[in-house]
């Protein structure tokens, strides 16, 4: 099966937990919007050609399925491709971890964009200021020890899965993003996992291939310095 993963061709954004399972599982698949054609290709799936076309991308073409929202296409991926347990429990486990995971990308976003995705980052600074000073005294600390406290031994599974790849993106974009406050909070359990994982041969292989984009400031990670501090 090659799947086609349709998203935003210049940022790693949310499509970028997608294409971590796709590269950690093997798969074979197309980046469509970044080949020739890509944008029109991508407008079409958003337009949809049959059933209710999803709301936004990344959106996964498997076959005849077409499926979107980032937590669902990882879990779904990860459910084909061996990187989740099998059983009920840990499946809904991992996918409220997952989730939690969404809510804190949201945050993120919400730190450059706190009024308005449709402005520029420029006209909404004030607001993004005031956000980005509570983001970092508040959220990072309470999502970062969650995640801490949620790990068993060396994952978040007890044995890793697509959600360990997901915090790995969470904490290298937090990281690019907010250095000093990254510093400042992330604890030895997180930063072991994140190098673990960034040691896995396919993600290493991955992330030194040309297929990884550069965090840049059109992304959900965005470094913005007057957004980050050392207090
Ligand atoms: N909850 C969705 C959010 C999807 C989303 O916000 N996608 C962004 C790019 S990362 C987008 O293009 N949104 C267009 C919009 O919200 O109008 C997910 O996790 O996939």
């Amino acid at each position: 099966m090659r799947y086609e993963l349709y998203y935003w061709p210049t940022i790693q954004g949310r499509g970028e937990f997608v294409r971590l399972v796709l590269e950690e599982a093997g798969a074979e698949y197309v980046d469509v919007a970044r080949g020739p054609d890509g944008m029109k290709a991508l407008m079409s799936v958003l337009k949809g050609t049959k059933g209710v076309p999803p709301f936004a991308p990344p959106i996964l073409k498997a076959g005849e399925l077409v499926i979107a929202q980032t937590a669902n296409i990882c879990a779904f991926l990860a459910a084909r491709h061996g990187l989740v347990p099998g059983d009920e429990g840990s499946r809904a486990h991992a996918l409220q971890l997952q989730l939690t995971i969404a809510d804190f990308a949201a945050e993120v976003h919400d730190t450059h964009h706190p009024i308005s995705t449709g402005l520029y980052y420029e006209d909404q600074k004030t607001e993004a200021l005031a956000r980005s000073r509570h983001f970092r005294a508040e959220r990072i600390p309470k999502f970062l020890t969650y995640f801490d406290h949620a790990m068993q031994g060396e994952h978040l599974l007890g044995a890793f899965s697509y959600v360990d790849l997901s915090l790995f993106q969470v904490l290298s974009g937090l990281e690019y993003a907010f250095p000093k406050a990254y510093a400042r909070i992330v604890t030895p359990k997180l930063s072991g996992l994140r190098e673990r994982v960034g040691e896995r041969p396919r993600i290493r292989a991955y992330l030194e291939s040309p297929r990884r984009i550069p965090f840049n400031e059109k992304g959900l990670f965005r470094r913005y310095p007057e957004l980050d501090d050392e207090g």
